[in-house]
C-alpha cells in the first residue's frame, strides 16, 4: 500500500472576493476533519480568512484553527519542510522557495494546479494531465473540481446533507418568500428589486455586504432596512462560512455567485440563481450554457425554459420581471429539481476524497 501521505500544503492567493479562501479553507478543513492529514494552508491575506472563520487573528503569522496550521504568506516567508502533497490553489503559483526546496527532496511530493470548477467538457479531459516543469525535476497534475464523473468532483462535507435536513423547517402558508442576494456589482440589482416590488410574491431579501448591499443601496439610496412595494430588504452581516449555508438552507431562494457560493446552494437543495464572475471574452456565458445543459437534464422543457430564462437574464441584465414571475411561480417544481439534483451529484466522490486518493496513486 502506498503511504499515506500525511502532510498536505495548500497555497492560496487572495485575488479578490472569497471564493478562492473559501474553497481552500473547507479543502484543508476536510482533508483534516476526514482524512486525518495534517494541513497547513498558506494564504496571503489573513483578513478574507478571517471574515469566513473569525477566530482567525491577522497579525499572527502562524496560528492553528480548527486543526488547520494557517500560515501568513508573506514574500519573506520560508519553509522548514516540504509536505508530501502540494496543492496550488488557482494558479497562484508557488513561491521559487518553495518550489527549490521541492526540487531538492528525494522524493518528490505530489504537486497538484487545483483549477476553478466549469461544467464545460474539456475539463473531463483535461483533469489529472501532467505538466513537467521546464526546468526543474518537478511534475504539477491539473485538478478539475466538475459535474462528472471523469473529474474530480465537488467539495462536500460528509455530514452535510444530514446537519441540513436537521435544519430544515416546514415551509409555513402565506408567509413571504425568504430570499439571500449574493451577487457582484454588476447585476441588475435594481430590475430585479423593481420585479419583487411588483411582483403577486411578498419578498422578503437578506443582502450582505460589499458588492451586493453597494448594488440596493445605489438603487434605493440611504442604508436600509427598506420597504419597496412587495418586498422588504434587510442588510446582514457577513456570516462566518458555516452560517452561511444555514442562510441559504433557511432561505427560500438563493441567488449566489462565483464558486463556492454556487456549489453550497445546489447543496441546499432550494432554488438558486447563479451569477458568474463576467469575463471580457464572454467565456463566462459558455461556462453559463454548459452548466445549464447538465442542470437542466430531467427536466420538461417548459422548467428547462424557465430556468434558463433567470439565469441568463440575472447575468445579461436583461428581462429580468418576466422571468422572475416565470421562475418564482415554479420554485416548487425548481427545488424539487435541485434536491435530486443535489442526491445525484452527491453519489459521486466529493473533491477532497477524489484529491487524496489521485495523490495517492501518484506516489
Ligand atoms: O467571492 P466570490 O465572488 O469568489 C469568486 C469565485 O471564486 C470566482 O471563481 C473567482 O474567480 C473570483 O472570486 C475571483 O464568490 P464565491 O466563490 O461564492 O465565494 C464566496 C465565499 O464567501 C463562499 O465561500 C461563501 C463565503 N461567504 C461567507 O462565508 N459568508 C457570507 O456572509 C457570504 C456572503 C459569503
Amino acid at each position: 500500500m502506498a503511504a499515506m501521505q500525511l502532510h498536505w500544503d495548500i497555497f492560496c492567493r487572495v485575488i479578490d472576493n472569497y471564493g478562492d479562501i473559501g474553497v481552500c479553507w473547507r479543502l484543508a478543513r476536510q482533508l483534516v476533519d476526514e482524512h486525518g492529514r495534517k494541513v497547513r494552508l498558506w494564504v496571503d491575506d489573513l483578513g478574507s480568512l478571517q471574515s469566513l472563520c473569525p477566530s482567525v487573528d491577522p497579525a499572527k503569522d502562524i496560528q492553528t484553527c480548527q486543526d488547520v496550521e494557517i500560515c501568513h504568506w508573506t514574500e519573506n516567508s520560508a519553509v522548514d519542510r516540504v509536505s508530501d502533497v502540494v496543492i496550488e490553489a488557482f494558479a497562484c503559483e508557488l513561491p521559487d522557495w518553495y518550489l527549490t526546496a521541492m526540487s531538492r527532496c528525494p522524493s518528490k511530493p505530489c504537486w497538484i494546479n487545483l483549477e476553478y470548477l466549469t461544467a464545460e467538457p474539456w475539463a473531463d479531459d483535461c483533469h489529472g494531465m501532467a505538466s513537467p516543469h521546464p526546468s526543474l525535476p518537478l511534475v504539477k497534475y491539473f485538478f478539475f473540481p466538475g459535474f462528472s464523473g471523469k473529474t474530480g468532483g465537488l467539495l462536500r462535507e460528509s455530514g452535510l446533507f444530514a446537519e441540513r435536513d436537521r435544519f430544515a423547517t416546514e415551509p409555513t402558508e402565506g408567509r413571504p418568500l425568504e430570499i439571500s442576494l449574493f451577487c457582484y456589482d454588476t447585476a441588475p440589482v435594481g430590475a430585479l428589486l423593481d420585479a419583487f416590488r411588483d411582483s403577486v410574491h411578498p419578498v422578503v431579501c437578506h443582502v450582505p455586504p460589499g458588492k451586493p448591499l453597494a448594488a440596493v443601496q445605489s438603487h434605493l439610496g440611504g442604508s436600509g432596512p427598506w420597504r419597496h412595494g412587495n418586498v422588504r430588504i434587510r442588510p446582514i452581516p457577513f456570516v462566518p462560512i458555516d452560517e452561511f449555508d444555514r442562510l441559504l438552507w433557511r432561505c427560500d431562494i438563493n441567488f449566489v455567485r462565483g464558486e463556492d457560493s454556487f456549489v453550497r446552494a445546489q447543496w441546499a437543495g432550494k432554488p438558486f440563481v447563479w451569477q458568474l464572475y463576467s469575463q471580457d471574452d464572454g467565456a463566462h456565458l459558455t461556462k453559463l450554457e454548459a452548466f445549464l445543459g447538465r442542470y437542466g437534464e430531467g427536466l420538461d422543457a417548459k422548467m428547462q425554459t424557465a430556468i434558463r430564462r433567470m439565469f441568463v437574464a440575472w447575468n445579461l441584465g436583461r428581462n429580468i420581471g418576466l422571468a422572475w414571475e416565470e421562475f418564482v411561480s415554479n420554485r416548487a417544481v425548481i427545488g424539487r429539481h435541485n434536491s435530486n439534483w443535489a442526491e445525484k451529484l452527491a453519489a459521486k466522490p466529493d473533491l477532497a476524497s477524489a484529491l487524496v486518493n489521485f495523490c495517492a496513486s501518484k506516489v
